[in-house]
């Protein structure tokens, strides 16, 4: 069963919510409309050149390298079988190129457990609590019970920042005093979950680097405390990335998989940044469940990742045409 069930008034379903996506992700999409699109609509010869430029505006727009040579490499060898014949179908090919690449990324949550016990990670400032709190308001509208747990102990202004959506939401939250052993925070709040018979437990964490050490041994005793009640827990480890960060979030991804193993990312703040590509070099090289994208500060902010409404909001398919 999926945990979120698409609610009749589920934005998704909607006409029109592609161009409200592509409103948020205008940053991205204007980057690549103004490279791609601009040296499309130029009528410029198909030829090497062009396509170089075309990957060089990939690039521009944080696709990274990887990304951006095998999705040029594929379309030159189109072009050069003279299947794709003019700026539109070069287009085209993109379009559907960019969407293989990130459709295998969209899944819905497994939710075969009573509590769900997911685990939100990430560096300092990535959106992890603010992901939490909107995740939470977003089950609760689907009459799901949600349990929080301040696992970030080290700011007192963390508990309080959770706390706030917890309020928000009329959700309950399991805390302890700043400085107390984040594990035991968590152990507390599994306990609490399972005594409440909750559906969902969602525990926030304190923002770390890789390089800090001991910290990213806090992340393993959180797990280990946490699968000494339920061998499987947790069942989701997230890690929130900020989109703005553009390449620097696949190095993310790396090492804190290495370091902790994830399930699945967020990718927050992709609403002000032009660095929405990252998404289709993280989607390539890791093939991890992006379970939502997060698109401003609001409660609503919080979109469930849909690949092809991805793609149109940031390659929309009327870019060349101008059929608006
Ligand atoms: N524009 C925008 N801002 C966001 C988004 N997600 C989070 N933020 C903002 O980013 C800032 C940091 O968010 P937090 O949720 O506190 O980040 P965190 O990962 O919990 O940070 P630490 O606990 O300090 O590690 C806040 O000002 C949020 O409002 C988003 O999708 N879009
Ligand atoms: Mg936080």
């Amino acid at each position: 069963m999926a945990l979120f069930r698409k609610a009749s008034g589920d934005e998704s379903e909607k006409p029109g919510v592609f161009a409200r996506l592509g409103e948020r992700l205008s940053a991205t999409r204007r980057a690549l409309s103004d490279n791609v699109g601009g040296l499309l609509k130029r009528k410029r010869a198909l030829d090497a050149a062009l396509l170089e430029d075309l990957e060089t505006a990939l690039i521009t727009a944080d696709f990274g390298v990887d990304t951006a040579t095998t999705v040029m490499n594929d379309i030159a060898r189109r072009v050069s079988r003279k299947e794709l014949g003019d700026a539109d179908a070069v287009y085209g090919a993109l379009r559907t190129i960019l969407y293989e690449i990130v459709q295998p990324c969209e899944k819905a949550w497994p939710a075969g457990h009573k509590p769900e016990i997911v685990l939100m990670i990430g560096v300092n400032g990535a959106g992890k609590t603010t992901t939490i709190g909107k995740l939470a308001a977003r089950l609760r509208g689907e009459g799901r019970s949600v349990l929080l747990a301040a696992g970030d102990t080290f700011r007192a202004a963390a508990i309080e920042q959770l706390g706030e959506w917890a309020k928000r939401s009329d959700v309950a939250m399991i805390s302890q005093p700043r400085g107390a052993d984040a594990a035991a925070v968590a152990h507390d709040a599994l306990q609490a979950a399972r005594a409440r018979a909750v559906d969902v437990l969602l525990i926030d964490s304190a923002g770390r680097l890789h390089t800090q050490t001991g910290l990213m041994d806090e992340l393993a005793k959180i797990k280990r405390t946490l699968a000494r009640l339920d061998a499987q827990a947790p069942h989701q480890v997230i890690l929130t990335l900020d989109g703005g960060i553009g390449q620097n979030a696949v190095t993310q991804v790396e090492q804190f998989h290495k370091a902790v193993g994830i399930t699945g990312l967020c990718v927050t703040k992709l609403d002000g940044t032009a660095k929405g590509g990252v998404v289709f070099a993280l989607a390539k090289r890791f093939r991890l469940p992006i379970y939502f994208v997060g698109v401003g500060e609001s409660v609503d902010d919080l979109r469930p990742f849909d690949a092809r409404s991805f793609v149109d909001a940031v390659l929309p398919a009327e870019l060349l045409s101008d059929r608006t």
